[in-house]
């Protein structure tokens, strides 16, 4: 399986690299410059029309998945890594709630505006 993560440093798309290399996936970073206004491209926001990284896109199935809490639970499940299963459902309920909090709570607090 291949991936490619449109990212930029210090972003949100950290997250998704950590998750890539704990999973030991193969992938490659596509680096958005917002500084000079890459996330507003034509080209970029035909991956992802809200102009926000991280993007990530699946080689292997033609996906492109953006929002962050979204591409760790696609990965998870696609990689059958860093959860538990889906017939636990105990531990996969608290790993749904804590992934929740974290992307719609903790994140959203500390977003970054380019
Ligand atoms: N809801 C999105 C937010 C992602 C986000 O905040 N991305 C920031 C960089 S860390 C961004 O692309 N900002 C661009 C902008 O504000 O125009 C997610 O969870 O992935």
């Amino acid at each position: 399986m291949s991936y490619v993560l449109f990212s930029f440093p210090d972003c949100a798309s950290h997250v998704i690299r950590m998750a890539l290399e704990e999973i030991g996936a193969a992938y490659r970073d596509e680096v958005v410059d917002m500084h000079r206004g890459a996330h507003q491209s034509p080209e970029f926001l035909k991956l992802n029309p809200r102009g926000m990284v991280p993007v990530l896109a699946d080689e292997s199935t033609g996906v492109t998945l953006s929002e962050t809490g979204a591409i760790l639970q696609y990965l998870t499940e696609q990689e059958g890594a860093l959860s538990p299963a889906i017939s636990d459902r105990a531990q996969r309920a608290l790993f749904l709630k804590t992934l929740y909090f974290l992307s719609n709570t903790l994140h959203a607090d500390a977003q970054i505006q380019y």
